[in-house]
Parts: structure tokens; C-alpha cells; sequence
């Protein structure tokens, strides 16, 4: 591992590198939304799209059926009930006016679908929303078209299809996506509108967008995971320019992209900040630039974005330091940048921030891949692509110790924050925790996987050893990948339950044992939760009374035996 060195020194071996290129040769349902939940930001450019696509027709559905009978009543039900049961026994929710009848594959909890609609980052005074102002400030306009996706169902398609997640990922599993009916899931990721947002940029004059919107994972419960958070893209893509006459090769107009690329990486400052940048080409085995693509041109795009993101950081870290947030002092920001996994980039990369004594992943980034491109129309372009947690750099610019603050409707929180001011926190309570354990049986057919093996916290935070991370959830040392093994017991299965019960009273959810009994050969788990409130202290019975609410339903769906 190379030791810390300067921004300044990696963008000049970079820069030598991409200039020694020289001449070098270029190788060759359910009704969607009834209207656009879609809308843009930024003052100027073109109004509100929908990324949607085509609305299956009313008249296609069978109006005989109690299912379409049920779904008229879901759409037109003048109650204000988010999840709806008939006496058929069907069940389904409205979402932002938008009818769905649940089936077999419908996973998504009733304290989950509470949280759909808060739209935090419309609220000019919430950390969320100040957060979003700061990027949006780095990516702007006329460059960036800023837009905000206020609908957080998406079809599996546009989550995962389109950006070309494998079958088998794990970031498709019901243990770690919700699932709204067998095509439609709550949003992952913002990568989930970028097929839409692309198709924008197609008949739009900006070269780039941000996209900030609300993204669901079924995940572990701790102060830096909530299955709710918020996430922002950002794309630019540079256009193969057009033919200066009826002679000029396409060779000659990709050479002059390349120098477009060139002289906008020139023109973004130099920020300062320590890089630690342990990558050494932006083309190698493990993370390869794609078969289309020129590699000097790629490695421009990686410096663009790279610089582009260091950019950033240094903004939000300076801001932080400035607000006196987080006693960093006079010490230099430090990132890191590693190699990761996406399907939908390559070469793909995450980066980190030292921040109170640890490396925190704050963003995942990479270059597009060609064929999400092609689809939306845009083959003759080439550009880069990040999304990056608003959370984590919230709790940075904030000194917020919690992420289930943000969802407080507590007054004492909500009062610290104005519009374009960054601030340190206050701390208005620490109300005593309470823990409980819980020790369990598996029953004979669960799978061996052990939930232990990988850390029990591993969507996004901390830093990757193997330097390769999962995109867009998804852990596989937590369960087999496989949508179809519901009753197999998955960690995330017992956070579900927990976060079901106890909402935001449960601050953190740890294995603390795990064995196997050598003659019976079950596996016995024990989980400790630990509940506090941040408004108020809990009494002991409210605590003894969810912890046996976790333990009954922990019986009834998983057939566990309690220890
Ligand atoms: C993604 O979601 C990719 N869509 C990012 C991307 C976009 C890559 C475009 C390439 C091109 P990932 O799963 O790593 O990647 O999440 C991105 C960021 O979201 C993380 O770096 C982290 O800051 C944040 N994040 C992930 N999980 C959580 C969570 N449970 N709670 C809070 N923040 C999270
Ligand atoms: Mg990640």
C-alpha cells in the first residue's frame, strides 16, 4: 500500500500518462404513475418528464376478476389507508395514488410504507435537504439539469434489468429488496431513473443531471443503516461532436471529443485535499475499461469524475470544518479511492473518507457502460456516473450521530436547521438504552449460511478489504442469492421483524452468538437488540412487550424455537 500523497501529485503522474497517449488508435403490470412524479430543480431548462414507460391499459385487465375489481377499489377508495384488505381476501396499498395488489412476492412492511412520501429533501431546512442544495451547488447548472424522482416505485426493470444486474444478484433477493408486487419494487437506488434520465439528456441541451430521491433496502439496523435513505446521482457525458464536412472520419471527431474531455478536466480546479489513490491504472483485469472504448479517453473520463468528486468532498469537509463540526481541526481531508463493482460501469470505483479515526464509504462511481447508452438513445456518447449517500455526508456536515434522527418530527431537531446554513448538532437528549437478547433454533431446513460470517453491517460502510463492493445492496454472505427461498431465515428477515415492531426505538441490531449443536446439528443464534428512543425515556414494559412481539413473530414466520 502506497503511502498518503497529495492530490497535486496523483493528478500530475495522471496527467502525464494521459497526454503520452499521443495518436493513438480508436478501437472500433400494474397502470404506471397517472402522472409524472418527476420534476426538476434547477430554475432554467426544460419542466418536469416522467421516467416511466408504457402504463399498461385499463381495458387489458380483466375487469371481472376480484383482482381488478380490488384494484378499482384500491385507486378509488376515498380513505386515507395506505394498505387495503376485501373481504376476498386480497390485499394491496396505494402509493402516491397508484394501486398495487400485493402477491406472493410483496414484502414491503406497513412501517416501511409510512415512510414513502416525507420527501425530506423538499424541506428547505431539513439536513437532507441542505445536504442536497451543497451537491447540487458542485453539480449545477447550465452543466447539470438537478432533478428529483418523488415516486419511489419502479418497475424490476428499471432497477435492475436495464442497468444489467445478473439474475442471480444478490441485491434482487426479497431478503434485501422490497418488493411491491412481482415487477414492481420500492427503488433501490436513484441508477434506477438513469435509463429515463439519459433518455432526457437526448432531447435536452445539459451535458449532465443529479437525481435526489428517497431509496429502500432491507438492511441491518445500526446508527448508519435505515432500510429509508436518501441518494443522489449525478451523470456527464460528453456528445461525439458533429462532422466539420462531409469528409471528416469518425476518428478525427473522437479525437476531438477526447480533447473536449481534456480541456474540461482542465478546467476544474484543484482542490485541496489528501488522495490516497492506490489504483495505478484505470484499465487492469479486475476493473477493465470496455471493449468499445479508448483507453486514454477513458482515462480522461476517470480523471474528470475523479476530480469532479474530490471536488465535492472538499467543498462538504470545508464546510464541516468551518461549522467547527466533528473537531477535525486543522487536519488535511483524506480520501481514499478503491476499485469496485457495478454492473452498469466500468472500470467502477467507491470512495472514502477518513473521518473520526475510520475510512467511510461515501460513493460509488464509474464509467457508463456502453450499452445503458445505446438503449436510451445515446450511442454516440461517453461519460461517467456516481451516486453517493446523502446520510453519510449529512452526518458529517452535521455532526448527526444518528441516522434515525433524520425521520424525527421532534421539534428540538427539527429547529437547528436553516436553509444554506452548516452547523454542528446539538444534542438535546441521551435517554438510557435498553438492551434485550434474543436466543434461538433454527428450524432443520434453514440453510447453513451463517449471518456472522460477513460483517453484519456491510451495505455501504466502513471500507472493503477485497476492494470490491456490492451495488445497490445485496450482501451474499448473509443468505443464498435467491428470491424464491422465503422461508429460509435471513438476517435481514429478523431486522425486518425488529424494525417492524420497535420503528426508530431499535437503535442497533447485533448477532452476539452463533453455534452448532454437533448431535442435533441445528444452529442456535442469539441476537441482542438494543431499544432507546431519542425523544423520550422507555418504560420497562414497553420495552418487555416489543421484545415479545419480536420473539412471537419471530416464531410464527421463521418456525424458530426460542432458547
Ligand atoms: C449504489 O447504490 C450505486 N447505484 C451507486 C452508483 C451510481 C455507482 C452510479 C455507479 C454509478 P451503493 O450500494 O454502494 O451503490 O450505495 C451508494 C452509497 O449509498 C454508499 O456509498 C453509501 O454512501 C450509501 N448507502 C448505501 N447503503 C446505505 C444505507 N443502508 N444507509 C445509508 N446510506 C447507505
Ligand atoms: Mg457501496
Amino acid at each position: 500500500m502506497r503511502l498518503f500523497i497529495t492530490g497535486v501529485f496523483v493528478r500530475a503522474a495522471r496527467n502525464a500518462r494521459l497526454t503520452r497517449g499521443g495518436s493513438q488508435s480508436i478501437p472500433a403490470s400494474i397502470p404506471a404513475p397517472p402522472r409524472a412524479r418527476w420534476a426538476s430543480t434547477s430554475t432554467t431548462g426544460s419542466g418536469p418528464f416522467s421516467p416511466y414507460r408504457s402504463k399498461p391499459s385499463k381495458a387489458s385487465v380483466d375487469a371481472t376478476t376480484p383482482e381488478s375489481r380490488f384494484l378499482d377499489h384500491l385507486q378509488n377508495d376515498a380513505e386515507d389507508k395506505k394498505i387495503v384488505t376485501s373481504a376476498d381476501g386480497l390485499s394491496g396499498v396505494r402509493i402516491l395514488n397508484q394501486a398495487f395488489v400485493f402477491d406472493e412476492t410483496s414484502n414491503a412492511s406497513p412501517s416501511i410504507l409510512d415512510l414513502v412520501g416525507r420527501e425530506l429533501y423538499n424541506n428547505p431546512n431539513h439536513p437532507i435537504c441542505i445536504t442536497r442544495r451543497l451537491i447540487e451547488s458542485v453539480f449545477n447548472h447550465p452543466t447539470y439539469k438537478n432533478h428529483v424522482a418523488t415516486n419511489p416505485v419502479v418497475t424490476v426493470k428499471d432497477n435492475f434489468d436495464v442497468l444489467g444486474f445478473p439474475k442471480d444478484h444478490p441485491g434482487r433477493s426479497r431478503t434485501d429488496t422490497y418488493y411491491i408486487d412481482s415487477t414492481h419494487v420500492l427503488r433501490t437506488h436513484t441508477s434506477a431513473h438513469q435509463h429515463a434520465a439519459f433518455e432526457y439528456m437526448g432531447k435536452n441541451p445539459e451535458v449532465g443531471y443529479t437525481i435526489c430521491a428517497d431509496v429502500y433496502r432491507r438492511d441491518s439496523i445500526d446508527r448508519s443503516h435505515f432500510p429509508v435513505f436518501h441518494q443522489m446521482e449525478g451523470a456527464h457525458l460528453w456528445a461525439m461532436p458533429e462532422p466539420l464536412n462531409e469528409k471528416e472520419l469518425r476518428y478525427s471527431r473522437q479525437e476531438r471529443r477526447y480533447n473536449k474531455i481534456l480541456s474540461d478536466l482542465k478546467a476544474l480546479p484543484q482542490p485541496k485535499l489528501m488522495v490516497v489513490d492506490p489504483i495505478q491504472s484505470h484499465n487492469n483485469e479486475t476493473n477493465p475499461i470496455q471493449v468499445n472504448h479508448d483507453p486514454k479517453e477513458c482515462e480522461a473520463i476517470c480523471e474528470h469524475l475523479q476530480r469532479s468528486l474530490e471536488i465535492l468532498v472538499a467543498k462538504v469537509f470545508t464546510a464541516a470544518k468551518d461549522a467547527g463540526v466533528g473537531n477535525v481541526g486543522d487536519d488535511p481531508i483524506k480520501v481514499r479511492w478503491i476499485e469496485a463493482y457495478f454492473p452498469f460501469t466500468s472500470p467502477s470505483y467507491e470512495l472514502e473518507v477518513w473521518w473520526q479515526g475510520e475510512w467511510l464509504e461515501i460513493l460509488g462511481c464509474g464509467v457508463t457502460q456502453q450499452s445503458i447508452l445505446n438503449n436510451a438513445g445515446l450511442s454516440d456518447r461517453i461519460g461517467w456516473a456516481w451516486g453517493i449517500g446523502i446520510e453519510r455526508l449529512a452526518m458529517l456536515l452535521f455532526g448527526i450521530p444518528d441516522i434515525r434522527l433524520f425521520w424525527s418530527k421532534d421539534d428540538r431537531f427539527l429547529s437547528q436547521f436553516k436553509a444554506g446554513e452548516i452547523r454542528s448538532f446539538a444534542p438535546f437528549s441521551k435517554y438510557p438504552t435498553c438492551y434485550k437478547d434474543v436466543a434461538f433454533w433454527l428450524p432443520k431446513t434453514s440453510p447453513s449460511a451463517s449471518p456472522i460470517s460477513g460483517s453484519p453491517s456491510s451495505s455501504g460502510s466502513g471500507s472493503s478489504s477485497t476492494g470490491v463492493a456490492a451495488a445497490a445492496g445485496g450482501d451474499a454472505t448473509k443468505s443464498p442469492a435467491d428470491a424464491n427461498l422465503s422461508t429460509a431465515f435471513h438476517e435481514n428477515d429478523f431486522m425486518e421483524i425488529v424494525r417492524d415492531v420497535a420503528g426508530p426505538l431499535a437503535e442497533d441490531v447485533r448477532l452476539v452468538d452463533e453455534y452448532v449443536n454437533r448431535k442435533t446439528g441445528r444452529k442456535s443464534l442469539c441476537y441482542r437488540i438494543n431499544y432507546r428512543s431519542l425523544e423520550r425515556t422507555l418504560t420497562n414494559e414497553e420495552v418487555n412487550k416489543l421484545h415479545e412481539d419480536v420473539k412471537k413473530r419471530l416464531v410464527d414466520e421463521f418456525e424458530v424455537t426460542i432458547r
